[in-house]
């Protein structure tokens, strides 16, 4: 046989319309898949989401044998397993001449930095193809970002609904407006009843994979036992067309609500097949945009939907590119506490944070608003070291990988890079948890109570957050004002706000072993 092409094939590449697949003759390509020691412990990943990426790859690379490919798929137990993916593109050389190597972009800054030596290490030529799964291309993003003075979501998001012709109606938006987040902050009402997400049991694969993770990962953080996570393109899309039929339609409208032990409410609970590459983005709009065309689901809904998929998360990807390197070591705020020890156990009298830790550790997953008005909220106004904040991020959550989660946590929920995300910092008292879950009711803490004892530490968390900001955030037209608020109260009641945080403060417990990184 002449000389083949080698394509490698990521732990979060798993779409067999991948531009390095796309058009090749099957005989004429191995498809290299590598598990290495490397990817599962740059950060002590949730034993979860090792188990997620691994399940994936192993039934991706068999849906490929089945559909005729040649696949070369180097498991983590094998002998000579060198650890790294360079290393084993290198062995995979040896092993089949290849007369090219044809790869995707990598997602991570860590791994396209490797990825970009391959030219010069490997006697071969190497083509390094751009992801064309998102809908924007990183220089489509830079080329956006350039000369703006401020880099809002919305506005990018509007190229996107253009570009995409989803929710249009001509040049103009569907309805007549681009964004319908004004209904979309319901508080969960007594007795609300959200459809359970389909749980996918384990097969052969993913049992054995489970034990592999047992045995090699298991000191990492988090729950194995509830592993229900779709692990192939079939299961992915049974989890999106149960959301599609049951969910969808009140998706929108308790988008922001949390309640305590319902980890999924009405959420897609789709991430993770999207970010493995099981489920394609624009595909699941337009199937959301055709609920709506047909009646199905509310424009509030569907918009908020599609916001999120082609928004959000277009935008953060591409903010991660154009602030790397860099992103990672931002830290405009000077935060420099330690994470508590209660991120990681969970253990702490606030119910708010008890639970989100919890739905964290058992399903590998929390919602959006758990993730910043909580846990990140938290981290912010209580001044978390960014670096260990982003480190908890990327090893807790199954879709937790370096370009989402890091935007997400530096810039959107910890102001770490000083604005160029978010107009201003996320920052809440007791009162809008309390306004948006059902917490507080059955908390120790009292979220009517300021400066007590017994009161929520989110409130004199929140005003020292402020007075020890002031500086940065006074001019900020979107906060400046509460500074008026706070100067009313007068030194006395200030200080008794500054007394009450930095009591609870220094009670706060430092992680006491390393979770994150060995
Ligand atoms: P849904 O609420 O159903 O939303 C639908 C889809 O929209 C999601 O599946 C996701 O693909 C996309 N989406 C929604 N919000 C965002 C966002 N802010 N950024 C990117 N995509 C978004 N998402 C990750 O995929 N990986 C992460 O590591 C991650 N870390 C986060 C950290 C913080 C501090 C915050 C505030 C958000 C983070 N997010 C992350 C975004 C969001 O919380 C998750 O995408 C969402 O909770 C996943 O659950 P879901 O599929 O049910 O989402
Ligand atoms: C997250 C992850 C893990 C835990 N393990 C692997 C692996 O062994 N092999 C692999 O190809 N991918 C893995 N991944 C996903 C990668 O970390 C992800 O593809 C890169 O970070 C993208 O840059
Ligand atoms: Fe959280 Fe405060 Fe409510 Fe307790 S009272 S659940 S700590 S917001």
């Amino acid at each position: 046989m002449a000389k083949p092409v080698l394509v490698p094939v990521l732990g979060d590449q798993l779409t067999r319309t991948l531009a390095s697949l796309r058009g090749r003759a099957k005989d004429d390509t191995v498809t290299l898949m590598m598990e290495v020691w490397d990817e599962a412990t740059y950060v002590l990943h949730h034993k979860q989401k090792i188990a997620l990426v691994f399940s994936a790859m192993r039934h991706f690379a068999a849906e490929l044998e089945d559909a005729g490919w040649q696949v070369d798929y180097v498991k983590l137990d094998d002998p000579d397993n060198s650890g790294s993916f360079t290393g084993e593109v290198a062995r995979a050389i040896e092993r089949h001449d290849p007369r090219e190597i044809r790869v995707v972009e990598a997602g991570e800054f860590r791994v396209a930095q490797a990825m970009a030596e391959w030219p010069d290490k490997f006697a071969c030529p190497v083509e390094i193809l751009p992801d064309d799964r998102f809908i924007a291309s990183i220089s489509e993003f830079r080329d956006w970002a350039e000369d703006r003075k401020t880099l809002r979501m919305e506005h990018f998001y509007r190229e996107m609904r253009r570009k995409t012709d989803l929710l249009m109606d001509g040049d103009e938006p569907e309805g007549g407006k681009w964004n319908y987040d004004h209904d979309n902050r319901e508080p969960p009402k007594k007795g609300l009843f959200a459809p359970s997400r389909p749980l996918f049991e384990p097969d052969d694969i993913t049992c054995e994979v489970i034990e592999l993770v047992q045995d090699r990962f298991g000191d990492h953080f988090g729950n194995l036992d509830s592993f229900h996570w779709p692990v192939t393109r079939d299961e992915a899309e049974k989890a999106a067309d149960a959301f599609f039929a049951e969910r969808l339609p009140d998706f929108g409208q308790y988008q922001d609500a949390m309640m305590c032990g319902e980890d999924d409410l009405f959420h897609s609970m789709l991430s993770t097949s999207i970010n493995l590459g099981l489920l394609d983005p624009l595909n699941l709009c337009q199937r959301a945009q055709e609920e709506y065309r047909k009646g199905n689901a509310p424009l509030n809904s569907v918009e908020g939907f599609i916001r999120q998929i082609i928004g959000w998360r277009e935008y953060v990807r591409g903010f991660y590119w154009h602030f790397m390197p860099g992103l990672e070591e931002t830290n405009e705020l000077d935060a420099t506490r330690d994470l508590p020890e209660f991120y990681w156990t969970g253990e702490t009298g606030m119910r708010c944070l008890a639970d989100c830790v919890r739905s964290t550790r058992d399903n590998a997953h929390a919602h959006h608003i758990q993730r910043l008005m909580v846990l990140g909220n938290f981290a912010l106004i209580a001044g978390i070291d960014p670096r260990q904040v982003q480190d908890w991020f990327l090893v807790v959550y199954a879709d937790a990988y370096d370009w989402v989660e890091l935007p997400n946590v530096a810039a959107m929920a910890l102001y770490a890079d000083g604005g160029k995300l978010a107009s201003k910092p996320y920052a809440a008292s007791g009162n809008y948890i309390n306004k948006m879950s059902d917490y507080c009711g059955e908390c120790r803490y009292s979220v009517s109570k300021k400066t007590s004892e017994d009161a929520c530490p989110f409130n004199a968390l929140y005003w020292h957050f402020m007075d020890r900001n002031r500086v940065r955030l006074e001019a900020n037209h979107r906060i400046g004002r509460i500074f008026a608020t706070w100067d009313r109260m007068g030194e006395e009641r200030q200080g008794e706000y500054l007394e009450s945080a930095e009591k609870f403060l220094s009670s706060l417990q430092p992680a006491s072993k390393g979770w994150a990184r060995n």
